[in-house]
């Protein structure tokens, strides 16, 4: 296909407008003759345009949604993946403060550990000898958000004036001799009812 014939109107075959390269204008200077009369698209050619230019949009456009489609699924999978870690890290943390206890130092003396949380004490009875002092340590399991006690807990006897109160997640101690054999109560007063509450209470024996 010649030059000449791309600007001859009407031409059956001839590309579409818009493919055409840009004319050249040299090819008719100085020879008036060979001047290149503006071309009139045919009804057909501009059904062509028309029709390529709708194509090529039209694929633009579903090119455009999928590359926004696969951005999306992208970001949906990193958010997903950040709150999975954060949660699984949240969890793995409150579970490793909720088992994880660290052992109390050792004490001098005659030391009965005790630990408490709202489920009771984990000793029901404490057996003491007469007039020999005894340690007790009391520790409590529970942390300060329980809204009951506060996390606190205690373990007093009234007849022999002892009165623990551990603080959340931590140890009170106090060191007593019991100078008389018997039974005693000890008790927690703090927590979830109290003194009424049979699982914070426990027996203290005394024996000669
Ligand atoms: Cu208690």
């Amino acid at each position: 296909m010649t030059w000449r014939a791309r600007v001859l109107p009407g031409k059956a075959r001839r590309k579409p407008r818009i493919l055409r390269p840009l004319q050249s204008r040299k090819r008719w200077q100085g020879n008036p003759r060979r001047r290149p009369r503006p071309h009139i698209a045919t009804a057909g050619e501009e059904a062509a345009d028309r029709a390529r230019r709708e194509f090529v949009m039209q694929r633009r456009t579903r090119e455009q949604r999928d590359r926004d489609h696969r951005r999306e699924r992208r970001m949906r999978a990193v958010a997903f993946a950040s709150v999975s870690v954060l949660v699984l890290g949240a969890a793995g943390f409150l579970l490793f403060q909720a088992f994880w206890k660290p052992n109390l130092p050792r004490m001098a003396g005659n030391v009965i550990d005790i630990s408490a949380d709202m489920g009771g004490f984990t000793r029901k009875e404490v057996r003491v000898k007469a007039g020999q002092p005894v340690t007790v340590r009391l520790r409590s399991l529970d942390n300060s958000h329980h809204t009951d006690g506060g996390g606190k807990h205690q373990w007093a006897v009234d007849e022999l004036d002892v009165n623990i109160i551990a603080p959340p997640l931590g140890s009170s101690s106090a060191t007593f001799t019991a100078d008389r054999p018997g039974t005693y109560t000890f008790y927690c007063d703090i927590c979830c009812g109290g003194r009424a509450n049979p699982t914070m209470s426990g027996r203290l024996v005394v024996t000669g």
